[in-house]
């Protein structure tokens, strides 16, 4: 007779069960991005109420592309159609996240979902939790030389959220990549925040960038997109206009769409 399986495995089973049809779910809602973190050991890092927090050991971490072309037509500073598009994602991964929010609790476990942008201290900047750092503990990418998370397929061109929860799920890995050679978001920063090294990576400058595009009225809030567009990846180098058209002058696809 075969012996029974060791309740440790069933464990480990079913974690990959969950993470399977949350995954599925999340694609289904749009998701282009996603990964889980086990973040028991960073907790102290967000700003929420202890016992808030104390159960909830894995966040889900979600990400949407951006539209090539509307980055395309960012050059010395933001348009009006990247600052409604950064709006209509922040939206987009807000309803996502209540959606997977929702998921979650039919199942019977607790959900957090942490807003894709939304300040709480003013002074520091900063909010309850660092997306980019959730995004990369869960595998989706690097921290890039701009200072933001770099995913192979879309380099920065993504937004993300994240939703905390005690579900039990599998957790993956932070990648074991980097940006390599690239420098194109060196050269494209109009203060030379961008540094060779990300650790480097001039706050001040930038910020004091994004306060003037908000203060000359360019934008009603402080977004910049110029290194989101230079930071295309794979998918990205397909989708901007930054490597010419995608058709001829008789509408023939001259390279492939993705
Ligand atoms: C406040 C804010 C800002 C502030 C300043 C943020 C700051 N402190 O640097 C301002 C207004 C300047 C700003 C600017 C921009 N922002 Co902003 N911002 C935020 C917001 C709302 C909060 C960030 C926060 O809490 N920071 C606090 C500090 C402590 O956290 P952190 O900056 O993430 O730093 C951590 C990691 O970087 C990590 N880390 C640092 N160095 C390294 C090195 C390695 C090797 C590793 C592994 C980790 C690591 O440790 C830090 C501490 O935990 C987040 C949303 C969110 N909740 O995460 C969006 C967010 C970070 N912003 C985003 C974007 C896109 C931008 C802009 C491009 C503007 C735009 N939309 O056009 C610029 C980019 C500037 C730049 N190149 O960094 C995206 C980034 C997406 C991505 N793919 O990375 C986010 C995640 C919003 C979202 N929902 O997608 N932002
Ligand atoms: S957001 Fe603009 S100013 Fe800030 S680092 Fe990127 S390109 Fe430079
Ligand atoms: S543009 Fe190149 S150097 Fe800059 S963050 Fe992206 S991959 Fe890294």
């Amino acid at each position: 007779m075969k012996a029974a399986r060791p309740y440790k495995d069933i464990n480990v089973f079913s974690e990959i069960w969950n993470y399977r049809t949350l995954k599925k779910f999340c694609r289904l809602q749009g998701a282009d991005l996603f990964g889980v973190a086990d973040v028991s050991n960073i907790k102290d890092e967000f700003e929420l109420v202890e016992d808030v927090k104390k159960g909830l050991n894995k966040a889900v971490c979600l990400g949407v592309a951006l539209s090539g072309p509307i980055l395309s037509e960012i050059e010395a500073q933001p348009t009006k159609l990247y600052f409604h598009h950064y709006r209509t994602a922040n939206m987009f991964l807000d309803q996502t996240a209540f959606s997977v929010c929702r998921w979650l609790q039919n199942k019977g476990a607790a959900a957090l979902p942490i807003p894709a942008s939304q300040i709480l201290d003013w002074q520091k900047q900063s909010a309850h939790l660092s997306h980019k750092k959730i995004g990369q503990l869960a595998g989706l990418g690097w921290i890039g030389r701009n200072n933001l998370l770099v995913s192979e397929r879309y380099g920065a061109q993504f937004r993300l959220v994240t939703i905390l929860t005690d579900f039990r799920l599998k957790a993956d890995r932070p990648l074991r990549r980097g940006c390599g050679p690239c420098r194109a978001c060196v050269a494209a920063c109009p203060v030379g925040a961008i540094r060779d090294n990300c650790e480097n990576f001039g706050h001040l400058e930038c910020f004091e960038k994004l306060k003037g595009f908000q203060r000359e009225n360019v934008v009603g809030q402080y977004i910049c997109g110029i290194c989101v567009k230079a930071c295309g990846g794979k998918h990205g180098k397909k989708n901007t206009a930054l490597n010419g058209p995608v058709e001829d002058q008789q509408g023939h696809h001259i390279r492939p769409l993705s």
